[in-house]
């Protein structure tokens, strides 16, 4: 039957496939999978236009476990093969899925570029801050110090933070989630996908194998009211047992402090507006413990996506040139030689 032409709703376990799940028991990858399987029924995906492609990675064995086209490609180029895709068929529903050593060692350079480029797709980072896969080996978005079979002695160079570099390379959509926070991670993949151009977002993942519970200085339970904001547009940026903490400008820093707040200071609390890039790259630069960790949609400000009739005209305005003419047009030189 050719499912084109039913227009049955799809159920999260009809984009479930008959491939064994290759994960390790207890790896945060499921509840990605989980969540990313009740959006695609949420938002009503067709399988016929969707399509997952993802590198080299545990995280980049996804598109094996979701009933839709998918390729798992070589290591850090999923965002050029999903460049090519959009641009010979737009209309496509690209999801790529990434991760930290995936797209920020070996393929930071194309995940910039297309961010940059803001083709439509959204972007998924399974940040772990290991190379999973090969290991443990510590990873670009390994904390200083860490210790791994690639740094034994602890870890030296700076990490990178996901989010602020995805800011930087002029991304319109960046947006934190954490795999055991489901219900935030689903509103925060709805949201990419209702974004239209590239839509970054890095999911806290915990790798149970090779670097247990990094992240629970903001995810445990324990710490979650302490050491997490989840950011809501137009809602004050508060978090703390009770709300009793909040972020506020500060004008000297010429830039965020987080206070405890009184009666006095609660007007001072800044309210989160996903369309100010400053605000944006302000919550993305916070480190904990001395800001809490802001997860949820961090920047949502739609600008100009590249698109094929883009390419398309600049092609065209060249098709009456042979490559001759073009490659002795404009800037070129006759070199004459003397015998
Ligand atoms: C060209 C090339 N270089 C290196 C490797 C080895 N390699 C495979 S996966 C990987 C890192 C994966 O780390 P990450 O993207 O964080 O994924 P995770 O396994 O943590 O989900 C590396 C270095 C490779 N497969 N190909
Ligand atoms: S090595 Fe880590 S990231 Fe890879 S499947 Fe196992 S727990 Fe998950
Ligand atoms: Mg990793």
């Amino acid at each position: 039957m050719n499912e084109q032409l039913t227009s049955t709703k799809l159920t999260a376990a009809d984009f479930a496939t008959d491939q064994e799940v290759r994960w390790c028991p207890g790896c945060g990858d499921y509840a990605i999978l989980k969540a990313v399987r009740t959006v695609l029924a949420e938002v009503g995906a067709r399988r016929e236009n969707t399509v997952f492609v993802s590198g080299i990675g545990c995280s980049s064995r996804f598109p094996y476990y979701i009933d839709t086209y998918g390729f798992h490609t070589i290591h850090g180029r999923a965002p050029a093969v999903a460049t090519g895709m959009l641009l010979a068929n737009p209309d496509l529903d690209v999801w790529i899925v990434t991760g930290d050593g995936d797209g920020l060692s070996i393929g930071g350079n194309h995940l910039l570029h297309i961010l940059r480029r803001n083709l439509n797709c959204q972007i998924l980072l399974f940040n772990n801050e290991t190379y999973g896969l090969t290991k443990g080996q510590y990873s670009p978005t390994s904390h200083l110090a860490t210790r791994s079979p690639s740094s034994p002695g602890g870890s030296i160079d700076n990490p990178v933070d996901p989010s602020s570099f995805a800011l930087g390379c002029g991304a319109r959509f960046v947006a934190r989630g954490v795999d055991t926070q489901v219900k935030q991670l689903t509103e925060v993949l709805k949201a990419a996908y209702h974004h239209k151009g590239a839509a970054f977002v890095e999911i806290f993942q915990n790798c149970i194998v090779f670097n247990e519970d990094v992240f629970d200085g903001f995810t445990a339970k324990a710490n979650l009211a302490e050491h997490q904001l989840q950011v809501e547009p137009g809602k004050p940026l508060v978090y703390g047992t009770d709300g009793s903490r909040g972020l506020v400008f500060d004008p000297a820093a010429l830039g965020l402090r987080a206070a405890e707040l009184s009666e006095d200071s609660a007007n001072d609390v800044l309210v989160h507006d996903p369309g100010n890039y400053n605000l944006a790259t302000a919550l993305a630069r916070m480190t904990n413990p001395e800001f809490p960790m802001a997860t949820g949609v961090l920047y949502d400000d739609p600008g100009p996506v590249y698109t094929v009739q883009g390419a398309q005209s600049d092609a065209a305005a060249r098709t009456d040139r042979t490559l001759k003419d073009a490659m002795r047009s404009g800037f070129s030189w006759k070199v004459d030689r003397k015998s």
